[in-house]
């Protein structure tokens, strides 16, 4: 930080009663000013905006009120992941307090893959459905959308996702902030949120209360989709998160029991790392319904049989992705020995589809490579799901080999392509080219970008009840992590799994706590440096037999 910014923080935490580090951090964080750094830490209801702002809901008012009339049959078409199954939830309850039996549908990877699809419409009529919602989803399903209003449906489209180009879905309604016509100030609300903006103005104009009750949805799916902290979904999610524990909903109360020990804070970690991965499982391993199920579930008593479905379906998961993630390493190191090339990507027969974009980001992690993990099937075609690290866009690379492709799609993050058996040689070669055109050079460890330099002598439980303030984190607003100079290992010990366990000084004094998980070399490297090291962690509350300590999680060491 230069002398300007270190000015600021020592403002802004004189004025705002807050410890230096909480100051610094703010303004490392992009907090240009006093009031800034205040709306950031107290995120005021005042940066929700009205509905009515989002350019369709005048339209999709009326088209509810049709909804409610006798003799309709609603269907809400949602997606498998926890953006597109919160959305689906809140809106079919939200729609039964205005009288509306919804029934709902998800896709499923395995057979019709993401999205709707003419089957699917087929399938709907034939089950007298006269009303169809898609939400987190149908933006770009143009073809399938006119065929469903060819047939007579009235639909409605409750969606995040950016237009394909090829012009807007012919439905009814459109709600979608991206949209070129929206004006809806806050463009990055995620499916979950559009539909929360749909309740709130329906619950508005019947004069229904406490839409609030719905946040909890809202913060899972907002987290879940990695959507940016503006100020709204900052509000949202932050209020959100305070009430998962006492939810409405006794699917999201049996979730933070079973799976966040009833914990008093819920932090965004918490949903993205815990609760994520389970309520994802069942899609995963065959299909999504039964984790919706839970989120729909009214009765307190069947929640724990339910939640503990999703823990049956988790640990296949685990096993599922063990196997394919060994299988993948080993495939590397046979192949490639120690000298991998800039992008990985690896094939197997017939690996299980629900988890390859699970392993593709671990072995993008171990390798620090971009990494595309791909099926092949028996009929000689392969699918491929890729994950980025750092400096690389898979959405770009993709469209410079899109030629080979039978389909792709995705972000610079994640994608999915399918590709001939036959092709994926020539498609390591191009990647290869591809990657030096981006500019993009791999390098063997992960970089971690500490956000600040610290003294250990500044963590005490003041500053980690105020960084419990600045949540949620996720996504693009990350845990914090420090980095701390001369820092001595006066202890360490090899724990099960291959951890380790060490106490961490500075200064002959100010003793922490540290761990490091799945970090092979790092003794190694704490010997090599005479037990002397620089090194970057997360503050984190370690409880034990009902104490709290702080506890140093290491990123890395230096
Ligand atoms: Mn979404």
């Amino acid at each position: 930080m230069n002398a300007s910014e270190e000015l600021l923080a020592s403002t802004i935490a004189l004025e705002l009663k807050l410890p230096h580090l909480i100051a610094r951090l703010l303004v490392s964080r992009g907090c240009n000013s006093i009031p800034d750094a205040y709306a950031l830490l107290h995120c005021e209801s005042s940066c929700v905006h009205d509905p009515f702002l989002m350019c369709g809901m005048d339209a999709a008012m009326e088209w509810v009120m049709e909804a409610r009339k006798p003799g309709v049959s609603l269907c809400i078409f949602g997606d498998y992941d926890m953006d597109g199954m919160t959305a689906t939830a809140l809106l079919k309850r939200g729609f039964a307090e205005v009288g509306i039996n919804a029934m709902w549908r998800l896709p499923c990877r395995f057979a019709s893959g993401y999205g709707l699809s003419l089957t699917i419409v087929d399938e709907m009529l034939d089950q007298g459905v006269t009303h169809l919602v898609t939400v987190d989803t149908g933006i770009t399903s143009n073809a399938e959308i006119a065929y469903a209003k060819e047939k007579g449906m009235r639909v409605m489209v409750v969606d995040h996702h950016q237009p394909s180009g090829d012009g807007l879905p012919p439905s009814d309604v459109l709600l979608d902030p991206y949209q070129e016509l929206c004006s809806y100030p806050n463009k990055h609300l995620c499916g979950v949120g559009v539909s929360y903006k749909l309740i709130c103005a329906l619950f508005g104009r019947l004069g229904i209360q406490n839409p609030e009750r719905y946040l909890d949805l809202v913060a899972m799916g907002t987290l879940a989709d990695l959507m940016p902290m503006t100020p709204e979904n900052r509000y949202m999610t932050r209020m959100g998160l305070s009430r998962m524990h006492n939810s409405d909903w006794p699917g999201v109360r049996e979730l933070c029991h079973r799976q966040l020990d009833n914990a008093e804070h819920v932090g965004g970690q918490d949903v993205l790392f815990r609760i994520a991965p389970l309520m994802n499982a069942p899609g995963r391993m065959e299909k999504p319904d039964a984790a919706l199920e839970l989120l729909l579930c009214d009765d307190k008593v069947m929640a724990p049989a339910m939640v503990e479905r999703l823990y049956k379906f988790n640990d296949d998961r685990k096993k599922k992705e063990a196997e394919i993630s060994k299988m993948s390493m080993d495939w590397v190191k046979a192949r490639y020995g120690d000298t991998l090339p800039q992008v990985l990507v690896v094939d197997g027969f017939c690996w299980h589809w629900g988890v390859i974009g699970i392993v593709a980001a671990k072995l993008a992690q171990t390798f620090n490579r971009p990494t595309a993990v791909l099926s092949v099937q028996e009929d000689g075609v392969a699918h491929a799901s890729a994950r980025a690290v750092l400096g690389f866009n898979w959405h770009k690379a993709l469209f410079e080999c899109r030629d080979l492709f039978l389909r792709w799609g995705g972000h610079a993050n994640a994608a999915g392509f399918s590709v001939r058996q036959n092709d994926i040689e020539a498609l390591r070669t191009r990647l290869q080219t591809v990657a030096t055109d981006q500019n993009y050079e791999a390098i063997s460890e992960p970089e971690v970008r500490p956000d600040l330099d610290i003294a250990l002598a500044e963590l005490d439980s003041t500053v980690m009840e105020c960084l419990h303030d600045l949540e949620p984190f996720g996504g693009k607003f990350p845990y914090p992590v420090f980095h701390a100079e001369k820092v001595r290992v006066s202890k360490l010990r090899e724990v099960r799994g291959g951890h380790l366990q060490l106490e961490l000084t500075q200064d002959g004094r100010h003793s922490f706590a540290a761990i490091a998980f799945g970090m092979p070399n790092l003794k190694a490297k704490i010997n090599e440096r005479e037990k002397c090291i620089g090194v970057s962690f997360e503050p984190t509350w370690n409880i034990y037999n009902g104490r709290r300590n702080i506890q140093l999680l290491i990123k890395s060491v230096d």
